[in-house]
């Protein structure tokens, strides 16, 4: 049983008089859910951003009702227009390559959207609905594969971006929500 499934009427006290009662009634079961959901590890989180492709193309609400759709719960949401600083921060690993100038100036040419979704397996399940890198290339029922396409430009414009680790997540997140 994961963090986020709530105990069932099969879960057991875990506190409490064991004389007085073994009822389960609902004001004793819904502290008892609480409890129990507490004990788990803390679910997983991932930082997901619409580039401004799909802010400018109107389809903010259609890629978000996808994650939303596969059962993600969206917990943080924002539209952002990112500073060159903020940027450098999040793309810092590309620092050197070519496409790293292209794709800065091509992030800082209109707003962006970011969210946080959180769920079991939250980081591989949404690269998964996104799709590859490249949108030529992303499978039809992805992101990239049903939106995106190769506009002949410096850089691949692919509509979203989401985290590829915990730690590279937690580090996103600060930067974009810090
Ligand atoms: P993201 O970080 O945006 O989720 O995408 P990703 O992991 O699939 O791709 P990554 O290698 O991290 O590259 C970051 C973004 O840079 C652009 N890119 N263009 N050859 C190219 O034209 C090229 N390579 C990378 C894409 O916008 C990519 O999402
Ligand atoms: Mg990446």
């Amino acid at each position: 049983m994961g963090a986020e499934q709530p105990a069932g009427p099969g879960a057991r006290r875990l506190t409490g008089d064991p004389g007085r009662s073994h009822r389960m009634d609902r004001e004793t079961l819904q502290p008892q859910a609480k409890r129990i959901e507490e004990s788990y590890v803390s679910v997983e989180r991932t930082l997901v951003l619409v580039k401004p492709d799909g802010v400018a193309r109107g389809l903010t609400g259609t890629i978000l009702a996808r994650v939303e759709a596969k059962g993600y719960k969206l917990v943080q949401l924002k539209l952002v227009d990112a500073t060159r600083e903020l940027l450098e921060r999040h793309y810092e690993e590309h620092v050197g390559k070519p496409f790293y100038e292209p794709l800065v100036e091509f992030m800082l040419s209109g707003p962006t959207a970011a969210a946080v979704f959180e769920g079991n397996r939250v980081i591989e399940g949404f690269r998964s609905l996104a799709g590859t890198t490249e949108p030529t290339l992303a499978a039809p029922g992805t992101i990239r594969g049903d939106f995106g396409r190769d506009w002949g430009l410096k850089v691949q414009q692919n509509l979203v971006h989401g985290s590829d680790s915990p730690e590279s997540a937690e580090r996103e997140i600060g930067i974009w929500f810090g």
